[in-house]
């Protein structure tokens, strides 16, 4: 009994630890401020509460009231009827749009004075969905994925704080996402608890990948490894779709504490900084994190109309998710993969030099575009030829050689076909020899395609050959010699000249002929050296 309950117990905690929106810091800290609101004459200062808005004061003989509005109260009554003014009781001035530190931080100025913005570019946020109704935000369209609603408005507000970091609008309002002309894509896989399940991100990847999208922002994560997680991720990256994805809060400072999907290969995983560019502590470490990004006190939309600072690897994941998006857009012919290259290789190096388990390749952030060629296959390299036995098998190897002069072993990669599937075949990169003759098989990558001939021997080769060790004889002395082949099969065959290599190590003490004749010329000591298909013997000749 004790074993079953320890199951259950455990398998419970499983299933509670299964997938995590990553914020550490819930709160939405709705940027309330202070207003004077100026009535029409005889209005209820009912009115402001109504809205949400919170009464400090009321000035009965001027229809004044000085409130506390956030953004959507602010909204609503600005534009009332019964509303004459509403002024700013403080310096700030709301309709002042601000861009966040992390814009900064990782220099999106210089991608928008290139006049990029995303535009084009299919995002999906699979999250607790995005707040449709949001006036700083545009959503083009989305999916449920969980049981209790079709829609994929957002009731947690995680999804939205995500959605708005990669497109918050450039309008006068509220913040400044880094790619604001992006189109967003809820995936709701959450629900208004922040609770949600691996069958349901599964989904959102298919329909992910069923609508080509271009990226998928996943700022969540499971501890535990899922063969169905896996399989999707795989098929999202193999059909080309940019997975971008948190490296997970559970950060101790060292150790391998990355998250799933963050931890496959096929994802970039996403770790945080704080404004002076220190791990956030609760960031995931270990070799799989690719990135680092803004993920302290960020500053983004949220849902019910409303703006939150926000902390997590969650909040990093989508400003790498939206400077992909940028160059996705300054670059339309680039693959995902040289977009993830690119962010890597321009990425500011943080902590350790070169990558490291804490920082991964570094901050994200923007470069010249003038420094930064794509880094495409300028050609590839192979073996000229292979050889080999019938019946057995090797592994073929082929080499991208990059315009920047790097070289990168693609055998796996590359499409390997053979031209005579008789004498040899080909399954992934490994060859198989099937029947003496001769082909090619060509291997192509990048759609660069090279040859190479293909040898195939008899499946009954030549083990030893056996000769006398030693020949000794007089100057001018001419002997016969049995030199003999043994196959792998027993059967013995006589080698001479015409069928095998004999060479003399120095001709001045002996010569041979073709009818396998020695000839001794003077006296000294040489070798003879016979050779038939990689086996050699040799006998040392002795001059009297
Ligand atoms: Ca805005
Ligand atoms: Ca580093």
């Amino acid at each position: 009994m004790r074993g079953r309950l320890t199951g259950i117990s455990a398998s419970l905690a499983l299933a509670i630890a299964l997938m995590i929106p990553h914020s550490v810091q819930g709160v939405g800290n709705s940027l309330s401020k202070d207003y004077l609101i100026l009535l029409t004459s005889g209005t209820d200062s009912e009115l402001v509460s109504s809205f949400g808005g919170v009464i400090y004061e009321t000035f009965d003989s001027f229809d004044l009231v000085s409130a506390s509005l956030d953004t959507s109260a602010y909204e609503a009554l600005r534009l009332h009827p019964n509303v004459l003014k509403i002024e700013a009781d403080a310096e700030v001035e709301l309709e002042a749009q601000q861009e966040d530190y992390g814009a900064g931080l990782i220099g999106a100025k210089r991608y928008w004075d290139s006049n990029l913005t995303g535009k084009g570019i299919k995002i999906g946020i699979i999250d607790s969905g995005i707040d449709t109704k949001h006036f700083d935000l545009k959503v083009t369209g989305g999916a449920s994925f969980v049981d209790y609603t079709t829609s994929y408005h957002d009731d947690n507000g995680h999804g939205t704080h995500v959605a708005g970091i990669v497109a918050a609008l450039n309008n006068s309002v509220g913040y400044r996402g880094i790619a604001p002309n992006a189109e967003l894509y809820a995936l709701k896989v959450f629900d208004a608890d922040g609770g949600g399940n691996i069958s349901g991100l599964v989904h959102a990847i298919q329909w992910a990948i069923d609508h080509e999208l271009d990226i998928i922002n996943m700022s969540l994560g499971a501890q535990a490894d899922s063969t169905a997680l896996r399989l999707a991720i795989e098929q999202a990256s193999k059909e080309g779709l940019l997975l971008v994805s948190a490296a997970g809060n559970d950060g101790t400072g060292s150790g391998n504490t990355v998250d799933y999907p963050a931890a496959y290969p096929q994802t970039i995983a996403v770790g945080a900084v704080d404004q002076q560019l220190r791990l956030a502590p609760f960031s995931s470490t270990g070799a799989a994190v690719d990135l680092t990004a803004p993920g302290v006190l960020v500053s983004s939309t949220y849902f019910q109309n409303q703006y939150a600072k926000m902390s997590g690897t969650s909040m990093a994941t989508p400003y790498v998710s939206a400077m992909a998006a940028l160059l996705m857009e300054a670059k339309p012919q680039a693959t995902a993969t040289e977009i993830r290259d690119l962010l890597q290789k321009n990425a500011k190096d943080l902590g350790a030099s070169g990558r490291d388990p804490l920082f991964g390749q570094g901050l994200v952030q923007s470069f010249a575009f003038a420094n930064a060629q794509i880094n495409e296959v300028k050609s590839i390299e192979t073996f000229t030829s292979y050889k080999g036995i019938a019946g057995t098998s090797q592994q073929l190897k082929v080499t991208a050689v990059y315009q920047d002069g790097t070289k990168k072993d693609v055998s796996k990669e590359a499409v390997w076909t053979s031209n005579n599937s008789n004498i040899v075949s080909v399954e992934a990169n490994t060859l198989k020899y099937l029947k003496a003759g001769k082909t090619t098989v060509t291997a192509t990558f990048s759609g660069i395609s090279k040859t190479s001939t293909v040898t195939v021997t008899e499946s009954n080769p030549i083990i030893t050959i056996t000769a006398p060790k030693e020949l000794t004889g007089q100057k001018g002395q001419r002997m016969k010699i049995k030199i003999q082949a043994i196959r792998k099969n027993g059967t013995t065959i006589t080698l001479t000249p015409d069928n095998s290599l004999w060479t003399t190590s120095n001709p001045a003490i002996f010569t041979t002929d073709r009818k396998g004749e020695i000839t001794l010329k003077n006296r000294g000591t040489a070798t003879l050296t016979i050779q038939k298909n990689g086996v050699k013997s040799t006998v040392v000749v002795k001059v009297r």
